[in-house]
């Protein structure tokens, strides 16, 4: 693999810092496509999970003692490495969560629940996943307010057009995906932020399947809310993070009541913490906050040329491979595209073809991967999902399609 900003790392180096990746499916070498699900870890931030368990298991932010002080060093570095890796402008932005859906309920149950009126918008795009349309759901029942859709195309686009009719002086707030999971496709968000502001709507973005592809800017992007999740960055599950633009987490209520994010508790009156604190009520994730700081790392370390680079072959010699299959079709053929292919085999379910290729030793995503109303537009049930990341080969890649062929013949 080469890029012009990193030195040099070959596929077999890259590969042998993920562990996993090293095993056999019965007699076949597993080929693991499943990365818009989860990624792999490498072997750095297994290190730094065991790093803490070994050495600096303490509880933060409250003993005087070195372990905790050095387990709250560490905690705190990594809220710093995420705030440099999403370019916010200040390390309070920064809100620790349990992972983008928690991220995404958080500021439902805060910023929505005390500024929304009966008759406010709130508007998503129909490709959005089901976490970043069932907390507005709730919420529009709750407070009386409309959700709105943003149309997709047949190329699985925002229909841009639409959106004079659906953002207007009722919006105030547009919530969508940076990039799409089902469909890989890049949205473009200038165009929504810009209308946002004119009409005074907070923007929350749903980074969910951003983060590990390419640099976010949320100083660049505009917008109020980012969130991602660890587990697609190469980092634990259970971990990930809410930025919110200061101002906004300052004037939020609190959600979740406990330690950590009060000042002061009394039965005459509980006064709050200062943000991020005053949204990481409990003991927080130390162990996987520390992962989530290596796996910013390991990335940075990679290097954003070469990930883009690798992605990129392999998507496209995917692309071409699967479109010369009979009656084998893509969902999402937008030219600004992550390495996602979403495809279904006429006749095929996709459930028997991704139990075929199992069986070969290759793990895919079937099914509705949780973006139900977009496969209602397309009106079918869902697909079959190869998605990549910079240690897959174009190898792989072969092999998946030769499995596919073989599994088709096979059904047909
Ligand atoms: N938003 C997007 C765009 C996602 O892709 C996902 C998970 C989520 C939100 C929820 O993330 P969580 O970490 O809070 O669960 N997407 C997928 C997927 O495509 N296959 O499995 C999980």
């Amino acid at each position: 693999m080469t890029s012009t900003d990193t030195p040099r790392i070959t596929d077999a180096e890259l590969r042998a810092q993920f562990p996993l990746l090293h095993q056999k499916l019965g007699r076949y070498d597993l080929v693991y496509l499943d990365n818009a699900a989860t990624t792999q870890k490498p072997q750095s931030v297994i290190d730094a999970i065991a790093h803490y368990y070994t050495r600096d298991n303490a509880n933060i932010h409250r003993g005087v003692h070195q372990i905790a002080t050095r387990a709250t060093e560490a905690f705190e570095a990594s809220r710093e490495k995420v705030q440099r890796f999403l370019n916010a402008a200040h390390k309070e932005e920064i809100v620790f969560t349990s992972g983008t859906t928690d991220a995404i309920n958080l500021v439902a149950q805060t910023w929505g629940r005390a500024d929304l009126m009966p008759g406010d918008e709130i508007v998503v795009s129909e490709m959005e996943h089901h976490s970043n349309i069932v907390p507005w759901q709730m919420l529009a029942q709750e407070k009386g307010a409309v959700i709105k859709v943003i149309p997709v195309t047949a190329t699985g686009e925002w229909n841009i057009e639409a959106l004079d009719a659906l953002i207007g002086s009722r919006t105030k707030l547009i919530a969508v995906n940076h990039v799409s999971n089902a469909l890989g496709t890049i949205n473009p968000l200038h165009e929504v932020v810009s209308r946002a502001r004119e009409v005074g709507a907070c923007v929350l973005l749903d980074g969910a399947q951003a983060v590990s592809h390419f640099p976010v800017d949320v100083q660049a992007l505009d917008c109020d809310f980012y969130c991602f999740s660890a587990h697609k960055l190469y980092g634990p599950t259970g971990i990930g993070v809410l930025y919110g633009r200061r101002q906004l987490l300052e004037t939020m209520p609190p959600w979740r009541g406990g330690g950590e994010m009060i000042d002061r508790v009394s039965f005459s009156g509980t006064t709050y913490n200062k943000p991020p604190y005053k949204f990481e009520a409990g003991t927080p994730h130390i162990e996987g906050v520390i992962g989530l700081g290596a796996a910013v790392d390991f990335v940075q370390s990679l290097g954003w040329d070469a990930i883009h680079q690798r992605e990129n072959e392999l998507l496209h010699a995917a692309t071409e491979r699967l479109l010369r299959i009979d009656g084998l079709k893509i969902y999402g053929t937008s030219s600004r595209k992550v390495g996602v292919i979403s495809f279904l085999a006429e006749g095929i379910h996709p459930y028997d073809l991704g139990t075929l290729l199992d069986n070969q030793g290759i793990a895919v995503r079937t099914g509705h991967h949780c973006t139900q109303p977009l496969w209602e537009r397309f009106g079918i049930p869902g697909t079959v999902r190869a998605s990549f990341a910079p240690y897959n080969t174009i190898q792989e890649v072969d092999t998946f399609v030769s499995a596919l062929e073989k599994s088709i013949d096979m059904l047909r």
